[in-house]
């Protein structure tokens, strides 16, 4: 090679070691100034733009955003933390609380959790690429196709939200509908029960006259026995059945607390569970005696027979009821013992219809039997006009939303699947959560209030609803529902949570939370706004 070079005369060679000079101090030159970059660069990994001039060198060393220490300048992202709040390690692992900025140029930039980055997994955050730097893998920039997705997605959105805003408007317009109609319905309403409590005062006024006219011993004719004793024999009959009812519900909740003493978990030693299995082995040995001696208190079966072809002699005797007799006791105590277990569960969403002995059969002429049928039909009338009054008052006073938009989903029903469960609720009425396995249902809980915002005049205030006094969870609390509102072209649960036991979140989409934002006519301080009837 020497010699070779040796051979090239003296013009070239002084030509050719200038250049080889040149190009050295070319190459040192960049190489120097792309350390310098390297050098400066990674000081800024992982740091947000806006934070870049608190990353500049100020001299030999550095302070810790928080202060918590000075480091030498060096020592920022040298894969070493040295500050409580992590921040001189924002493009490494190394600190466990600190973000990595990914810049997505193209796209929007996001922050990762600093201990993703060189993990060996591209994240989907940071589309660019740069979470993965030290070359075990290499991560595309996909930032372009990922923005063209997005924007994709956004425009799909935009669409939704303004067919949204479209059935909203409607909702309004129902709203308004149903406002009017509901305050015309109450002035008629009115103006009937003015009417009714009159017919009520004519008709006990001619019932008066009619009693005053008559001596007591008329009021109980002989021939009124006959009918008295036929609607008796339908009501053992129809009290009969309430009673195999009743054994049924007694049977299912035996069921219930067999199946708990069996399958509680015996090393859970909960008191409430103890206590409840103890008081049921009592009443299981009280009941089955009970039940061993019953069979002699049956009602007759004959009784199942048409009353007109029972021969006369075999009727039992009409005797004015004085005391309770013992099956009307009996009823009364299991209609008592159900209602108490049913609430003890929290099956009991009403109060059961008991039984009463009525006396209102009594035997009449019928002039007066008229008369009182006639008062009775009346006073019913009013109270029935009275109960809707009050229905419509509570529509009317019901807080349907900014604009009244709610008011076209009242009573309206939704319903989740989450494959164990099948969860309902109905706008403004109540939740319910029904087993897919035997059917049973769970009382969530009714309507009780926007819990949105604070304050109804900030527009997120109707955007979450509160369920409430559902029933009782085992030593827990009541059951509630939280149901969280988002904008979409259909009224649709999307997803069921139970984050707490016995609190159920819901997410919803409806057109009734899509605000219009450039037009003023739907944020808070509308015209229309809780207008008082
Ligand atoms: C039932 C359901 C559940 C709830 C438990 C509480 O199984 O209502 O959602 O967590 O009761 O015991």
């Amino acid at each position: 090679m020497a010699h070779t070079f040796s051979l090239i005369d003296p013009i070239k060679r002084s030509l050719i070691i200038h250049i080889l000079i040149l190009e050295l101090v070319i190459l040192s030159f960049f190489t120097l100034s792309a350390y310098a970059k390297v050098d400066n660069l990674s000081k800024l990994l992982g740091v947000e733009e806006s934070k870049a001039h608190l990353y500049e060198a100020k001299g030999p060393d550095w302070t810790c955003l928080d202060g918590s220490a000075t480091i030498p300048y060096e020592a920022i992202n040298d894969d070493f933390c040295d500050c409580t709040d992590g921040s001189d390690e924002p493009g490494t692992s190394a600190c466990p609380n600190s973000k990595f900025y990914c810049r997505n140029v193209g796209h929007i930039s996001s922050f990762i959790s600093s201990s993703r980055v060189n993990d060996g997994v591209c994240e989907p955050e940071c589309c660019d690429g740069s979470d993965e730097y030290d070359g075990k893998i290499k991560c595309p920039n996909t930032c372009k196709e990922t923005n063209a997705e997005y924007t994709k997605k956004l425009k799909e959105l935009e669409k939704l939200r303004t067919q949204g805003i479209r059935i909203r408007k409607e909702y309004i317009e129902k709203g308004r509908k149903i406002k009017t109609k509901n305050a015309a319905e109450l002035n008629r309403l009115e103006i009937e029960l003015r009417a009714a409590k009159i017919r009520v005062k004519e008709r006990e006024v001619a019932l008066k006259k009619i009693e005053d006219s008559k001596p007591d011993t008329e009021q109980l004719a002989p021939k009124g026995n006959r009918e008295r004793m036929k609607k008796l024999h339908e009501r053992i009959i129809a009290l009969k059945g309430d009673i195999n009812k009743l054994h049924e519900q007694i049977d299912t909740l035996l069921s219930i607390l067999k199946d708990m003493k069996n399958n509680h978990n015996q090393n859970y030693h909960d008191m409430a569970v103890k206590t409840a299995i103890k008081a049921y082995d009592e009443f299981l040995e009280e009941y089955n005696k009970d039940m061993e001696t019953e069979d002699g208190d049956e009602v007759e079966e004959n009784y199942e027979d048409n009353y007109d072809d029972i021969p006369d002699k075999e009727k039992p005797q009409i005797e004015e009821p004085s005391e309770p007799s013992y099956q009307e006791r009996f009823l009364e105590m299991l209609w008592e013992i159900k209602d108490g277990v049913l609430e003890l569960f929290g099956l009991q969403d009403h109060k059961s219809k008991r039984y009463h002995s009525s006396s209102s059969s009594r035997d009449t002429p019928k002039e007066l039997s008229d008369a009182r049928d006639a008062f009775e039909e009346a006073e019913q009338e009013q109270k029935d006009i009275e109960n809707h009054i009050d229905e419509v008052k509570s529509k009317l006073s019901q807080d349907y939303g900014l604009e009244y938009e709610f008011a076209a989903l009242d009573n309206e029903c939704f319903s989740y699947d989450s494959g164990e469960y099948t969860y309902s609720l109905c706008m403004f009425g109540s939740a319910t959560q029904k087993s897919n396995k035997d059917h049973s249902s769970t009382d969530l809980g009714n309507f009780a209030k926007w819990i949105g915002a604070e304050s109804s005049n900030d527009p997120r205030y109707y955007t979450r609803m509160l369920y409430e006094d559902g029933a009782r969870c085992w030593n827990g609390p009541a059951r509630s529902v939280k149901l969280y509102l988002e904008c979409g072209a259909d009224n649709q649960i999307l997803s069921v949570s139970e984050p707490e036991k016995c609190e159920y979140h819901m997410r919803m989409i409806s057109p009734a939370v899509c605000l219009d934002h450039n037009n003023d006519h739907n944020n808070h301080n509308t015209e229309h706004k809780h207008d008082e009837l």
